[in-house]
């Protein structure tokens, strides 16, 4: 049988779950970019054929991380605009949806910037975790404006997306200080904001952010600090609306603890006699949960391309831009 899934979609499902392609906004912007070139590439002859493989392909896609909802959300909106009844018909509108998708995209992230930058004022000071495009967007927004602003960066372990904010930020020209993840409740009284990103927002108002952005925003309420959450409208879960909960990605320990590592822990005097290898029973258990929940209740706002909402009114906007469809059109 020909293979129905070109090369480069397999690249880039591989690229998205290695991290080489991260953050939720940049993964959905790939995998439409990917199934517009499924769609050149397609060898299909028939229209059920090019459907096959365009379906095979988004199923490629989505099984690659399970927490970020704007990749299932892109998937949907380019599946559900190939229409025609020849195959070339079907890859023209496949790639014009991609591309629509992608521009959609881009303007979203802008429009939610001039809006989020309305939050900033001149001479504040905000706090990061984790990298976040729709976060950043709020920044230069209000650096576009002549706000002078400084940032408080947290490094975020395990990967350091914190070091990327932070490249971001200087190439713009604000003076950051980077610290690490244990630091944050001191440095809390020094910033006027935590500023963070979203993976997905659930019905509730739930933002499901990388790991620690829930401890940072409970320590931040305590610090009286308030905390924002930019995020444009395709993080919204629409699957939360009929009352499923998000999946939260774990990922392999080595990020946590290397080989190396772990042999150094490890001890041959143990009671229990344990000296495994790794991963096996030796007794030391890691974890890696890559995301986490902040309740509704310790976000101050969710901004996004179509205004701020206290996050217990997000689900009005969620119920207008997705109704009660969580069909999930790559399904075989
Ligand atoms: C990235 C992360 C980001 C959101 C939002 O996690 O948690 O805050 O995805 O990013 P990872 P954006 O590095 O594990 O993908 O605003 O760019 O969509």
């Amino acid at each position: 049988a020909e293979p129905e899934v070109v090369p480069a979609v397999e690249s880039t499902a591989d690229a998205i779950a290695a991290m080489e392609i991260r953050g939720a906004a940049t993964i959905a912007d790939a995998a439409a970019a990917a199934l517009a070139t499924q769609a050149e590439g397609s060898p299909a002859e028939t229209p059920a054929a090019f459907r096959r493989g365009l379906r095979a392909a988004a199923r490629t896609l989505y099984e690659t991380r399970p927490t970020a909802v704007s990749l299932p959300n892109a998937l949907r909106y380019v599946l559900r605009g190939a229409d025609g009844d020849t195959v070339g018909e079907l890859r023209a509108s496949t790639i014009d949806r991609a591309e629509s998708f992608r521009r959609d995209l881009e303007h979203a992230r802008e429009t939610l910037g001039g809006i989020g930058a309305n939050r900033l004022r001149d001479g504040d000071v905000v706090l990061t975790h984790c990298h976040s495009t729709d976060a950043l967007a709020c920044v230069e927004a209000a650096l576009e404006d002549g706000k002078a602003l400084e940032a408080i960066v947290k490094e975020t372990r395990p990967r350091k997306q914190g070091h990327i904010t932070a490249a971001q930020l200087r190439e713009w020209g604000v003076p950051v200080t980077l610290i690490v993840d244990g630091a944050a409740r001191r440095y809390l009284d020094a910033a006027d904001h935590v500023l963070v990103g979203a993976d997905s927002i659930a019905a509730d108002g739930s933002v499901i952010n990388k790991i620690g952005t829930s401890g940072l925003a409970v320590t931040a309420r305590e610090r009286g600090v308030p905390v924002m959450v930019a995020a444009q409208t395709i993080k919204l879960h629409p699957d939360t609306l009929t009352g499923h909960t998000v999946a939260i990605e774990t990922r392999d320990e080595r990020e946590v603890l290397s080989d190396e590592e772990r042999a150094s822990i490890r001890s041959s005097d143990a009671p229990d006699g344990s000296a495994g290898e790794p991963g096996s029973e030796d007794g030391l258990t890691v974890e890696n949960p890559a995301f986490d929940v902040t309740p509704p209740r310790y976000v101050d706002a969710i901004v996004t391309e179509r205004g701020q909402f206290p996050p217990e009114s997000i689900v009005t906007l969620m119920r207008e831009l997705f109704g009660d469809t969580t069909d999930e059109p790559w399904a075989e």
